[in-house]
């Protein structure tokens, strides 16, 4: 969650440029549009925050992500893949030039082991797949290097939440099925490329380890000791903090083939439609429930929950993904843009803020992989037109400090980058450069395979 954004209402500086007509999209025209975005966002990047790990897109400054004062270019990495697909090469170079010249993890500083995973290793690591240049493999494996601690701390291999890059001391024990799930893919390839199965095994063995710890009817809680393996919650959600633990369990099966990933999937899967799939309404939920009776603890949605249709289609199940994308895009009809969190029972935000997250595209984005109807086109032109609506601030794009004002707050995360972009960008651009028929995705948008050079 975004903390301490300066308020603005949206409006001068949110001009709106002629977009064209909805009706007979020209896909073509939309994607050109979004590419203009990107270049126009990086052109404010490169000359106010270069190198800075975000801009602060209302105010012109920067702001770091996670040592205080001090910055990773996380935005930058973020962004790479996407420049490359937008055959924005110029800018990729420059982003490279910049990894090359100054990215130095070796910092006396704390880090998310989670979010410097999916982030920053994985964005290393699709750039390189996109140009081949062995210093980001080799930054990669610096980062990578520097997080294994966390992992072979544990006796359960469960990695702490927190660890410092430069002495490996460690703090966050009490953790949670995404921060402890959600590196296989990135991890893997690391191995894959390296020759070095440490990685992937690590990974693997913190995906069982949690699994091995679900309830007797199948389903996770969302916290737990990473030492002792208790756990410190009843809820099972598929919301955060459990959402990409269900992802990677998918996506070891869809990048590597590993079939036991697949099966873990397939029971946690068969567990969630069972007891936390709901009609409410005129839409089906799926509503948080107690991980070892099954019973409600509430409806509230959040609104990182809304990639799960596209995940659940994704393994097989259409309908209920279908249905689901179908009521978080009711939800956006509703308020013109996503609130952060939902209740289905009252049609109430429950969290009133738009973080400028990027999982309804997300999701609709993986239902037209799979059969290219045109509903989901425009359900992320819509996506697509509301953010240039109502996000749209003077240096980039803003986060929202209320949804029913239309308020904006000074920070644009750096997963606007590296996800909504380019999933606007496939969508619409019919890309040359991307194997629509073969290719992977991460949980932060970073291409790991399918990209053709
Ligand atoms: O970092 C992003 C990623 O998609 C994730 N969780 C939240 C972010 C986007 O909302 O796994």
């Amino acid at each position: 969650m975004i903390i301490g954004r300066r308020g603005l209402i949206a409006g001068g500086a949110a001009a709106l440029l002629p977009l064209p007509a909805e009706a007979g999209e020209n896909w073509r025209v939309l994607g050109e549009d979004v590419r203009a975005e990107m270049r126009w966002a990086w052109n404010h990047y490169r000359k106010r925050a270069w190198g800075k790990d975000q801009i602060t897109p209302v105010s012109g400054g920067s702001e770091s992500f996670s040592i205080k004062g001090h910055h990773l270019g996380l935005s930058l990495i973020e962004a790479l893949d996407t420049l490359w697909l937008m055959e924005l090469d110029k800018e990729f170079q420059d982003g490279v030039d910049w990894i090359k010249a100054h990215l130095d993890f070796d910092v006396d500083g704390e880090v998310s082991v989670f979010e410097t995973i999916i982030r920053l290793v994985g964005g290393l690591l699709s750039a390189w797949h996109a140009c081949g240049d062995p210093v980001l493999l080799a930054k990669a494996k610096d980062l990578a290097d520097r997080l294994m601690p966390s992992f072979e701390a544990s006796p359960l291999g469960l990695p702490h939440r927190f660890i410092n890059l430069r002495t490996g001391a460690l703090r966050g024990s009490e953790t949670n099925p995404a921060e402890i799930g959600s590196c296989i893919t990135e991890f893997g390839t690391l191995s894959k490329a390296t020759a070095d199965p440490r990685y992937f095994d690590a990974a693997k063995k913190a995906l069982v380890s949690m699994f091995e710890r679900r309830s007797k009817i199948g389903l996770l809680a969302d916290r737990i000791d990473c030492m002792t393996g208790e756990w410190k919650s009843r809820r099972a959600t598929i919301g955060p903090p459990s959402d990409s633990y269900y992802e990677y369990l998918w996506d070891g099966w869809q990048l590597f083939g590993d079939v036991e990933c697949l099966a873990m999937y397939r029971a946690c899967t068969a567990a969630i439609l069972q007891y936390q799939e709901v009609e409410i309404g005129d839409h089906f939920w799926f509503v948080d429930v107690d991980f070892e009776t099954g019973g409600k603890i509430s409806a509230e949605q959040d609104e990182l929950s809304s990639f799960y249709g596209g995940l659940l289609a994704q393994g097989g199940n259409r309908r209920d993904g279908e249905a689901y994308t179908r009521a978080w895009d009711s939800v956006a009809d509703r308020f013109g843009i996503l609130p952060e969190g939902y209740d289905p029972e009252t049609g109430k935000t429950s969290h009133v803020t738009n973080d400028l997250r990027p999982e309804l595209a997300d999701a609709a984005f993986n239902h037209w992989l799979i059969d290219r109807r045109e509903e989901w086109r425009h359900m992320i032109a819509k996506h697509y037109r509301a953010m240039k609506r109502w996000n749209r601030a003077e240096y980039g794009y803003a986060v929202m400090a209320d949804v029913t004002t239309k308020k904006q707050g000074d920070h644009c995360p750096g997963y606007w980058w590296s996800e909504q972009m380019k999933y606007y960008w496939l969508a619409f651009a019919d890309c040359r450069r991307f194997d629509y028929r073969k290719n992977y995705l991460s949980t932060e948008g970073n291409v790991l395979l399918g990209l053709k050079r």
